[in-house]
């Protein structure tokens, strides 16, 4: 699979039965969608968007012109990595995703909805520095202890249990991205051993998690991206010719 974006004048790919999911390659919220279609293990084709340079003809799947999109049948798609993944949970049960208690249910939604106060202080640490106020960094390590907090509370190798759920792919590329900060010129937002041991061995966990571990990308990827985008140059094809992309080494094209 090209790693390669579709913009604007390029045509959508013929479409070749499978179900299809619009992403792009460094966009968290596609990447729930894909963790959660890895781990029912659906087979699906994965067409990268250039969301900054949009083909025409992905309005006709979201209005709003956001992926992840899940064209579930030809011409007709979901979308909004949420929704894609509660439809998915139900269509496809096994391994279910999510806990058959509604409050353990809502337990797991307030977790991933504490941690994105910490996304967003992350978002302007990486893409914004100049906006960084004097609480960003306070916010964030909050999220992350009450993240921690819940993880030693469950007691469970991931919050799900002993495999990841729906509640660890919808915080995991929080996560992935977070280790990019140090590298970035931003100590301050280091996940530390001292301080952050009990998160660390998950975040190890999940790395070797099998949907997880053939998607996510190495700190030093996130950063050169979140350097080229805030150069106002984003480099999504960039792993299309670079080798070391991901945890593990990747082959290098002949
Ligand atoms: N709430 C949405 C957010 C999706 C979203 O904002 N995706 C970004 C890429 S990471 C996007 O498509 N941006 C393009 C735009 O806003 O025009 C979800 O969870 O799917």
């Amino acid at each position: 699979m090209s790693e390669k974006h579709l913009k604007a004048g390029d045509p959508l790919p013929p479409y070749s039965g499978k179900l299809r999911l619009f992403a792009m390659r460094f966009c968290p919220y596609a990447e729930r969608s894909i963790l959660v279609l890895n781990a029912k293990k659906v087979e699906y084709d994965l067409v990268h968007i250039d969301l900054d340079n949009k083909p025409e003809w992905i309005f006709s799947f979201n209005p709003k012109g956001t992926v992840p999109i899940f064209e579930y049948e030809e011409g007709k798609a979901i979308f909004d990595s949420a929704i894609i993944n509660a439809y998915l949970d139900e269509k496809y049960p096994e391994p279910p995703l999510q806990s058959s208690d509604p409050l353990q249910r809502a337990q797991d939604k307030i977790v991933a909805e504490l941690l994105s106060s910490a996304h967003s202080a992350y978002y302007t640490a990486a893409f914004n520095a100049q906006a960084l106020t004097p609480e960003s960094t306070p916010t964030y390590h909050r999220g992350l202890e009450v993240l921690q907090k819940e993880i030693e509370a469950r007691g469970t190798k991931f919050l799900a249990g002993d495999k990841p759920g729906l509640v660890d792919y919808t915080i995991w590329p929080y996560l992935e991205r977070f280790l990019a900060l140090p590298l970035l010129g931003k100590p301050e937002f280091a996940i530390t051993e001292e301080k952050y041991a009990a998160l660390l061995t998950y975040i190890e966990a999940m790395k070797n998690d099998p949907p997880v571990k053939v998607y996510c990308l190495a700190p030093e990827t996130h950063a050169k991206y979140i350097e080229s985008r805030v150069k106002g140059t984003p480099d999504t094809n960039m792993l299309d010719t670079s080798d070391v992309c991901c945890f593990r080494p990747r082959k290098k094209k002949a």
